[in-house]
């Protein structure tokens, strides 16, 4: 299996009411590659506690901005609406990377029409998903996309911007 740099998007200061699936997300992402954002699956990260309240605002910016720039792809759960996830899947969209969005259809929580509406079939993935087949829809999203390169492992990694 292929070693994927992969960048995992899910709510902080949005609400953490689904922790619990972002870990299992994490768990299974960990068999294509290393996470780069493990810690947003982290129970003691809370939406207003954990180290955000110490950690500088700007630090936290541009260290993930890093970590987007260096990523083979992003995995986002975005079925709690989060500023935060929309801005890196922006981010994400302008840098050409491989997105995949995975979202639990809620009465309640419609989907936005502007990640939703994103979905190319190339580039930007949307999946509906239940719990239980969180490793399914990972299998089938890391078999559609190319295995990394060495030439996109290549100087950015040595020297991050
Ligand atoms: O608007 P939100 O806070 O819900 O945005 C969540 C998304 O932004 C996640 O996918 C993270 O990649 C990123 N993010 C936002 N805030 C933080 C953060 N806060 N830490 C890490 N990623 C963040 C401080 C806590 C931390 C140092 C443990």
């Amino acid at each position: 299996m292929s070693f994927f740099k992969i960048y995992f998007c899910g709510s902080i200061r949005a609400g953490r009411d689904d922790v619990g699936i972002y870990q299992k997300i994490v768990d299974e992402l960990k068999k294509y590659g290393e996470v780069l954002t493990p810690h947003v699956a982290d129970p003691s990260v809370t939406a207003l506690g954990g180290e955000g309240g110490l950690k500088d605002d700007k630090d936290i910016h541009d260290r993930h901005v890093m970590w987007l720039k260096q990523c083979h792809v992003i995995v986002a759960e975005v079925t709690q609406p989060s500023l935060g996830v929309g801005y890196e899947l922006g981010r994400g969209v302008e840098m050409k990377k491989k997105i995949l969005c995975m979202y639990r259809p809620q009465p309640d929580k419609k989907l936005s029409a502007m990640i939703a509406g994103a979905k190319d079939g190339n580039n930007f993935y949307v999946e509906n998903y239940k719990e239980e087949n969180i490793a399914a829809v990972l299998e089938t999203f890391f078999k559609n996309i190319s295995p990394p390169t060495v030439s996109r492992l290549d100087w950015s990694d040595y020297y991050p911007m």
